[in-house]
């Protein structure tokens, strides 16, 4: 893709998506869901990328939809379909996808923008990064997963007052209540994320698909279900030519060489 909403940048095994629209804090469009929701699907069969890294334009990571995008917000009876047809299968992609995803939050995630972060595998955000579950304040609700992941994340009552309240955390307390995995100074940001995402094209990719299935799962299991479906999941993991490996480094006390499959 060119210079469109949506860049996709690869470098190697690591893609990058950049949310592009800087002028307005990278505030989504239906047709920038489109295009980000295309990129996710060109990702999603690409064995050669092992790592994919999700990212803003200039000084925001998302503020959320785009409140000026009349396509999207004029008419209030087809917001339902907005919501079905436009976010939820973008979360969706970014939870299925068999990489690992890391959110790069470089800026101000807000609404369906934080949500967008918290969908990802792994976030990491500079210290000056806020997070803000915005939507109370134009007097709407948690969408784009939102309502699912903060209180599987930071528990019911950090759930609520964020939900309620609409005000911003900054990054290094969201990493203090496990909103995000990191919060690095700015000055070391494109370093750490860098780092994180080469860590992540290392290890064995297949595993990490399986891994991330099972703890999305996990969510909504009893021990008995989630039991199940590990014995699944570890089956399909000791398939892999990852695995192999990984114990033939063990016995001959080597580093691993993973291929990802
Ligand atoms: O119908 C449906 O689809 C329902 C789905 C809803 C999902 C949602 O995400 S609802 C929540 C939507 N988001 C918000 O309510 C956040 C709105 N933005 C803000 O509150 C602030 O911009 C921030 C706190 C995020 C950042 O503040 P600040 O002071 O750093 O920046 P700014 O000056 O407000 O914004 C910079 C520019 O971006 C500005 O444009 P301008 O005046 O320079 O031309 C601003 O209007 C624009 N911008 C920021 N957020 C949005 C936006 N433009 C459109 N939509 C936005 N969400």
């Amino acid at each position: 893709m060119t210079e469109t909403s949506i860049l996709l940048q690869r470098d190697g095994a690591v893609a990058r998506l950049i949310l592009n629209r800087p002028d307005k804090l990278n505030s989504l469009t239906l047709g920038m869901l489109a295009e980000l929701s295309a990129a996710l699907t060109d990702l999603d069969s690409d064995d050669a990328v092992r790592a994919v890294v999700l990212t803003g334009a200039g000084r925001g990571f998302c503020a959320g939809q785009d409140l000026t995008d009349h396509e999207a917000m004029d008419d209030t009876r087809a917001v339902r379909a907005v919501v079905e047809r436009h976010y939820n299968p973008v979360i969706r992609q970014i939870r299925a996808l068999p990489q690992p995803v890391i959110a790069a939050v470089n800026g101000v995630a807000a609404g369906a923008g934080c949500s967008l972060a918290l969908a990802c595998d792994i976030v990491i955000a500079t210290e000056s990064a806020k997070f803000s579950n915005a939507f109370i304040n134009i007097g709407l609700i948690p969408d784009g997963g939102g309502s699912y992941f903060l209180p599987r994340m930071v528990g019911q009552a950090r759930a609520m007052g964020l939900s309620l309240l609409g005000e911003a955390i900054d990054a290094k307390r969201a990493a203090e209540w496990g909103l995000i995995w990191q919060a690095v100074p700015d000055a070391d940001f494109a370093r750490e994320v860098e780092a994180l995402a080469r860590r992540l094209t290392d290890k064995p990719t297949a595993a990490i698909g399986l891994i991330k299935h099972a703890i999305n799962v996990s969510g909504h299991h009893s021990l008995e279900q989630q039991l199940a479906v590990e014995a699944e999941l570890q089956a399909q993991a000791a398939e892999t030519e990852d695995y192999q490996e990984g114990r033939a480094a063990f016995l001959e006390k080597r580093k691993p060489r993973f291929i990802g499959r």
